[in-house]
């Protein structure tokens, strides 16, 4: 009979993505559809990303995964609904050298391992899933031959995480709600690449490795089944900024840029104060530390710019409680982390660190 003795592999390597304009709301839980469209900034891979290798041989029992070296179990819907519509679109592989030929409906009896890695810690409360599900989804459609293109991708990986569809391109990238009950056009977008606006430093506050105490996914369901504000929010105010914001990244309008994802942010934050019972995402870190803390750095970034006249830097919090702040350039970028180091003197594990968009420095 055939050899069971060989073995098959891809790697690949996919960064978090940071939400300018935030997806926060399911219109379909299941499939992972938003109420709203959403944009993101991807960072880059250097610094916040998934590193996973993927491995098919016949010797392989069932599939399984490990995540930093600790299985973990692959039962969770999600997981399936990825696996099931990559084996979908999986093409047939020839490697006459090595006797190895499979094909298409092959996959459906071949299992796979799975061992992805973060060059940051998981527990850090930074969108470990974005790049995690889009990391996983590339490697295995590289491994599995699937002949489908970014967008179909970003499909299949929204339904490992909602935020991970955007996690495949680089630069500025829109999450398209769509209208298909199927799910079909609920995809990203690329809106520029990571070269468009390469003097934009993301500097990345970990404020602390406490776990949020809402998940985003029970957060995001509380909010659609009480607040009132969401609902004004996903059909009167984002639609408008989308439109701002996709202006304000085609023109390097950092003004406007920053005026948008600030606003955004804190919307997004009051949607969870208007929330049933209410979720209260930006104050988790008072709780261990004092000097850190959600609502200093935004009076101090709002001082800032209201010194500078013009918006000089953006701020975004997401469901968890490190800050995200965004500055136009290096120099801006020196000048803030100069600031924000004399109020938050570097303790044992409040550690600041900056990540260059574009280029390495
Ligand atoms: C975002 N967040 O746009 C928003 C802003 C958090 C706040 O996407 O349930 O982990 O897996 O689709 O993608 C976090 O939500 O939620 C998120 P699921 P996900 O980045």
């Amino acid at each position: 009979g055939e050899s069971k003795n060989w073995i098959l592999m891809a790697t690949a390597r996919a960064p978090t993505n940071i939400a300018v304009i935030k997806y926060w709301g399911k219109r379909d839980e299941a499939l992972i559809l938003p109420i709203n469209d959403s944009i993101s900034v991807t960072l880059d891979p250097d610094h916040l990303s998934a590193t996973t290798t993927v491995a098919v041989s016949p010797s392989f029992e069932k599939d399984r995964m490990w995540l930093n070296g600790k299985e973990i179990s692959l039962s969770g819907g999600r997981y399936q609904n990825c696996l099931r519509e990559l084996r979908n679109r999986a093409g047939e592989y020839t490697d006459e050298n090595k006797g190895i030929h499979i094909e298409k409906y092959d996959w459906n009896k071949l299992h796979v391992h799975i061992a992805s890695y973060n060059n940051f810690p998981t527990a850090a409360g930074l969108a470990s899933s974005a790049a995690g599900f889009a990391c996983l989804v590339f490697s295995l459609a590289k491994l599995m031959n699937v002949k489908e293109d970014l967008s179909q991708l970003s499909t299949i990986a929204r339904q490992g995480s909602g935020s991970a569809c955007r996690s495949l391109y680089g630069g500025f990238v829109k999450w398209t709600m769509g209208n298909e009950m199927s799910g079909s056009d609920s995809i990203a977008v690329q809106l520029a690449n990571e070269t468009h606006w390469d003097d934009l430093v993301i500097i990345v506050a970990v404020v602390s490795s406490r776990q949020k105490e809402t998940s985003s996914t029970s957060g995001m369901r509380g909010s659609v089944e009480t607040s009132s504000l969401i609902q004004h929010r996903a059909k009167v105010v984002v639609p408008s900024r989308i439109l701002q914001m996709e202006q304000a990244i085609r023109n390097k309008d950092f003004s406007s840029f920053a005026r948008l994802t600030c606003a955004d942010s804190n919307q997004f934050h009051a949607v969870c104060l208007d929330t049933s019972p209410p979720i209260v995402y930006m104050n988790d870190t008072s709780h261990r530390h004092d000097l850190f803390h959600n609502y200093r750095i935004i009076s101090i970034l709002e001082r800032w710019n209201r010194h500078e006249g013009t918006p000089m830097v953006a701020y975004t919090f997401d469901a968890g409680p490190n800050a995200v702040i965004v500055a136009p350039n290096q120099k801006v970028a020196i000048d803030l982390l100069q600031r924000l180091l004399f109020y938050f003197p570097p303790a044992r594990d409040n550690e600041l660190s900056s990540y260059v968009l574009g280029d390495k420095q």
